[in-house]
């Protein structure tokens, strides 16, 4: 398998025999299904590419919290105000889980966050578009959720150990996301007035798309893949899982009895899969250039958010140094 990944890697890797001794017993380790732990020696690039994925991953689960806090105060009901609620502290909680992760290995976390403020760190592309009515929110649970499941299941057997198990905690949490989500749809397609299911269809019209660059770029054009293959940080391709993730989602939307924004998606009993129309990767390549319809405003409302909170973390520090200057007389 390796030598195939040399072949066909974006990136050309190195072969076994062109490692020194230590790569090469790191990679027979990752081989063999051992995972690799915060002490244990790794290549510096092995520790760049988790430091970026996870950072990233952490940055997408808190600024995945502002497009659904934007509908809090005008949830429909009590209970839909406490789930959604109870929805964004989970994802408060992954980031926190995924940044601890980061931290071991050796990553600051306070950097990191500054570069998310300053706009330098990427997170997913999905949070750069606005949530515009309640079934937004039905279809950021089932769809957004959804596609982070798919891709977030493989991860929890993932080569890195503390990504591997902060991932375990996160799916469970994610598939209640995705029903409640899927729920909220539900509802307003089988008791709702035709408005609330004409806004159903709209929410899936804008977020089918970008839920399906979610997964990133196709193989071929995906610089990290080979290399992340390879160590087994990445054990499925982007194609590969977005492919499973339309297989599952399409059944789904049909019995909501709603229909995605795109002519060509057909089942092909030949290739036992979904066919699909062309994604716009010139669309996803703007807003990972800070070009969609909410990139400012998301780093701006985290900017905001880390200034407001400063007196607080200021009055924190002030009381741990009083209560420390106490104890020690
Ligand atoms: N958006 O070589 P590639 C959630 C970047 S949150 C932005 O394929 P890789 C939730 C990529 O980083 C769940 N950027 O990269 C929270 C790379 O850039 P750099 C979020 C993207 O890393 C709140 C470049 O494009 N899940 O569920 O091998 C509320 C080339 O790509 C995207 C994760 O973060 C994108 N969509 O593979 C509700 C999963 N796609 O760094 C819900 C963890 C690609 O080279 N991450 N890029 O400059 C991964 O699994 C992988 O990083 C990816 C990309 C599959 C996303």
């Amino acid at each position: 398998m390796y030598a195939q990944l040399v072949e066909t890697g974006v990136k050309r890797l190195k072969t076994l025999d062109e490692m020194s001794e230590q790569e090469r017993a790191f990679q027979e380790r990752i081989d063999a299904e051992i995972k690799i732990e915060a002490k244990n020696w790794m290549p510096d690039a092995y520790r760049q590419t988790l430091i970026r994925q996870i950072s990233q991953h952490a940055h997408s689960e808190i600024v995945g919290m502002l497009p659904e806090g934007n509908w809090v105060t005008r949830a429909p009901s009590l209970k839909r105000k406490l789930q959604l609620m109870a929805k964004i502290q989970d994802e408060a909680g992954h980031g926190l889980y995924l940044y601890s992760a980061m931290e071991t290995l050796g990553a600051d976390r306070d950097t990191e966050i500054e570069r998310l403020h300053s706009g330098k760190a990427k997170y997913s592309s999905i949070f750069n578009y606005p949530t515009l009515s309640w079934a937004d929110i039905g279809a950021v649970g089932w769809l957004v959720d959804g596609a982070a499941i798919v891709n977030q299941v493989v991860l929890q057997r993932t080569s890195y150990g503390p990504y591997s198990r902060a991932m375990i905690r996160i799916c469970k949490e994610e598939s209640f996301h995705q029903r409640q989500g899927y729920e909220i749809l539900l509802t307003m397609m089988r008791e709702g007035n035709q408005a609330q299911k004409d806004m159903v269809q709209d929410a899936i019209n804008r977020l089918w798309w970008p839920s399906l660059m979610m997964f990133g770029p196709s193989d071929e054009h995906s610089p990290n893949s080979a290399q992340s293959m390879a160590w087994k940080i990445k054990r499925q391709s982007n194609d590969e899982l977005r492919q499973r993730f339309i297989d599952q989602t399409v059944p789904q939307l049909e019995l909501l009895g709603c229909t995605a924004p795109d002519p060509e998606l057909k089942w092909n009993a030949e290739r036992g899969h979904y066919d699909f129309g062309q994604i716009q990767w010139d669309e996803f390549y703007e807003v990972l250039k800070g070009n969609g319809p909410c990139n400012q405003e998301r780093v701006a409302t985290r900017r905001q958010a880390i200034e407001d909170g400063a007196w607080v973390r200021a009055a924190a520090v002030a009381h741990a140094k009083k209560k420390a200057n106490k104890n020690a007389a």
